[in-house]
């Protein structure tokens, strides 16, 4: 083997360091590469000296310069770049085809394309960490996992590490407009400056590049659903190409929208029906002239009749029909086509839980195998709280792929503190019972319906121009989690935020356990004083921003949150069992049972399901009534204490940052408590009961709320 180093060389590139010459913005997001203590830096520091990389190709080129950067922060000196690895020994970046490797042959099946085995051994008497992948991003991602662990205090001598994703498609969804205005984005403009590219190339897009590779994106869709035909255009690809360009070398490829009507649009047809064979030529030739630009695109989004979206059905086409015009136009290119399941129709009264399965369940086995229907974790829409989607395991013979929100549209903006990773985690563990006990959601997402089929996970992006990328520090921990739970949906909530505290904020005991246990609870607080108890979309009107819950003149009745609540003299909530709605029977049987008893449906899904009194006795022993207001002061108390909890950081963290999360969290306790006397307010002029005994009354009267208005909200009026 000692030949096969010995035949090596590549150049030595030289990078400053990373972090100095500014205060801590946020910018840097995990990737902070914070100098090491002491100790551990004289511990490492001998195996990290010097690295050797098997070629110059870009990515291993991108991972050297990584690692140098890394490095250079955390040991203050910047690693020297070998050609042989027995000079020194140091760490060996190895992709197979480069360099043969016989020392950990056993691994490479199992880590396919995209992932690494990382080890500690001697090669000639040196101490070496193999970094060993098949293909070059492979061996980037290893890079920043060993990267990670010395970010997070791991020792190094002994690693043995084997790690592969389970998922095929792990992509952003970026709902970014042509204006670069961000629909319910909350951190600043969109990152696409279309009128300075192709020729500017912002190197913050390299930024975003490192930071999702860091975390294993490797797809970014560039635009919003609510689709704009122009991004179609040959100008608009050239810009397109130029992102694709910078992406690349960081394993991520480029996905774009498609409107459905583009060939009405652009091509000046009369028709979209996905049936006529000059729209499946027009869609064919621009998908062809996509992949000439762009060889390596990745494929198309959809949102097709939904919201006033164009789509199939305006031609009494099915969702299939539709999907697969362009699946078929895209697959010669190897491209993936996702057509997104968040459908339900202002002309329909059935309960907007059930509609999605309505639509979709029946085109199970229709799609093509390069198709992912994207369903939303729940069926309504990103709440604080759902249960999983129906649709999953309902589907056995159509590629699903998640689809989580990032951006926290319905749970306080960029200002509110709430961890999502506790709410994906519970969609991911969630038991579908289909085929039988143990079929996670999770698992369903893993297993490719036939072999070679797709497999993938979305994020809608909270990322904007804002310096720390997503409108607020704690907003990064969503980003960051949602890569980890898409390279492995079986990962852990806490695990995950447990390395995001350490690499952002310090890697002390004292700040990792404070900042974990602030995050760990924080969406359970904002589902506590926004929807407790399986209430859902309470908020004011479009931009969702405070509390609405009276509002009752929306056009379309489910747009309405009393359409979801039902408060009534009887009681509150929204039966969906066989005497209401019975969206239940959507659901396994096992699952339906258990959420269909009022003896065994959870407290955190009872009005989701049920319509109850409000004297109805809880497992508490307590009335309902008295158990949601309980639960509104639960989750403000919660924020105060995160409050306490910050405060106790202060000498811990850099000033800018500590100052901004102190001043979010203060936003946050006086929204909290707006949404816990709005709510109460209002259901109360509706239950008639006083309120439990040591819970104070609202503020203010009921009028006093309602007449609340937030013309400064993001997302008003668009
Ligand atoms: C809703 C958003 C809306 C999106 C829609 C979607 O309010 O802006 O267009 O979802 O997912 O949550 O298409």
């Amino acid at each position: 083997m000692l030949r096969k180093l010995l035949a090596i060389l590549s150049a030595f590139l030289c990078f400053g360091l990373a972090n100095q010459g500014h205060a801590e913005d946020g910018y840097d997001l995990w990737l902070r590469y914070q100098p090491l203590e002491s100790a551990t830096k004289a511990r490492v520091a001998p195996v990290l000296r010097y690295f050797v990389a098997s070629t110059d190709r870009p990515t291993i080129a991108a991972a050297a310069a990584e690692l140098k950067r890394g490095l250079g922060g955390m040991l203050g000196a910047v690693p020297g770049q070998h050609a042989r690895v027995d000079e020194a020994g140091g760490i060996l970046i190895a992709t197979t085809d480069a360099m043969p490797l016989d020392v950990a042959a056993r691994d490479l099946p199992r880590i396919g394309d995209e992932g690494y085995a990382i080890r500690t051994l001697a090669i000639e008497g040196k101490p070496t960490i193999l970094i060993l992948a098949n293909k070059d991003v492979g061996a980037l991602y290893g890079v920043f996992r060993l990267l990670k662990l010395l970010q997070t205090g791991q020792a190094i001598d002994r690693l043995d590490i084997v790690d592969a994703p389970k998922l095929k498609v792990r992509v952003l969804n970026h709902w970014d407009n042509l204006d670069r205005h961000v629909e319910r984005g909350y951190a600043g403009q969109s990152l696409w400056d279309w009128q300075k590219l192709p020729l500017y190339k912002d190197p913050r897009y390299t930024d975003y590049a490192r930071a999702n590779a860091s975390i294993g994106i490797n797809g970014t869709v560039l635009t919003n659903v609510n689709a704009n035909a122009d991004i179609l255009r040959p100008d608009y690809l050239q810009k397109v190409k130029a992102l694709a360009e910078v992406f690349r070398p960081y394993g991520i490829r480029v996905y774009l929208t498609a409107r459905f009507s583009a060939p009405i649009e652009l091509g000046g047809l009369k028709t979209a029906d996905p049936l006529d064979p000059q729209v499946r030529a027009w869609w064919k030739a621009k998908i062809d002239e996509i992949y000439t630009v762009i060889p390596d695109f990745g494929g198309l989004l959809v949102k097709a009749n939904s919201e006033g979206q164009p789509g199939p059905a305006d031609y009494k086409r099915t969702h299939a029909e539709g999907a697969n015009m362009l699946a078929d136009a895209l697959a010669p290119h190897h491209g993936i086509l996702m057509w997104r399941a968040f459908v339900y129709a202002a002309e329909n009264a059935e309960d907007r839980h059930k509609q999605a399965y309505t639509e979709f369940q029946p085109l199970d086995g229709k799609f093509r195998d390069n198709v992912l229907v994207q369903v939303k974790n729940g069926a309504i829409d990103f709440q604080p709280r759902e249960p999983f989607h129906p649709l999953f395991g309902a589907m056995p013979r159509t590629p699903l792929m998640m689809e989580f929100q990032i951006t926290k549209e319905y749970l306080g903006f960029a200002t509110h503190l709430a961890y999502l990773g506790t709410m994906w985690e519970e969609a991911l563990e969630a038991d579908t019972f289909r085929p039988g006990k143990g079929s996670t959601v999770a698992k369903l997402l893993e297993t490719p319906v036939d072999p070679g089929a797709a497999t993938g996970m979305a994020g809608v992006a909270n990322i904007g121009t804002d310096r720390n990328w997503s409108g607020s520090q704690f907003d990064q921990a969503n980003w960051y989690a949602f890569g980890r739970f898409a390279w492995n949906p079986d990962a852990g909530a806490d695990a995950i935020a447990r390395d995001w505290a350490a690499m952002t904020w310090g890697n002390d005991g004292a700040t990792v356990d404070t900042v974990v246990r602030m995050m760990m609870g924080s969406r359970e607080a904002v589902v506590n004083y926004m929807t407790p108890l399986g209430l859902t979309h309470q908020m004011a009107t479009g931009h969702h921003y405070g509390p609405g819950p009276w509002v009752a003149d929306l056009k379309r009745p489910e747009w309405n949150p009393v359409y979801y609540a039902r408060a009534a003299p009887d009681g509150i909530g929204f039966d969906r069992t066989k005497a209401g709605s019975d969206a239940l029977s959507q659901y396994a049987p096992q699952v339906a049972k258990r959420w269909d008893s009022l003896k065994t449906v959870p407290d955190a899904l009872l009005l989701w399901f049920h319509h109850v009194p409000w004297d109805y006795r809880m497992q508490s022993g307590r009335t309902l009534w008295d158990e949601l207001v309980i639960h509104y002061d639960a989750g403000v108390d919660a924020v105060a204490r995160m409050q306490a909890d910050w405060a106790g950081l202060e000498a811990r963290v850099d000033p800018e940052r500590w100052a901004q999360v102190r001043d979010f969290l203060a936003i946050q306790h006086e929204e909290a408590m707006w949404w816990r006397d709005a709510s109460i307010a209002y259901f109360q002029s509706i239950s008639k009961r006083p309120l439990p005994e040591g819970h104070k009354p609202p503020a203010h009267d009921l009028d006093y709320y309602k007449a609340i208005t937030t013309p400064y909200a993001p997302g008003q009026g668009r």
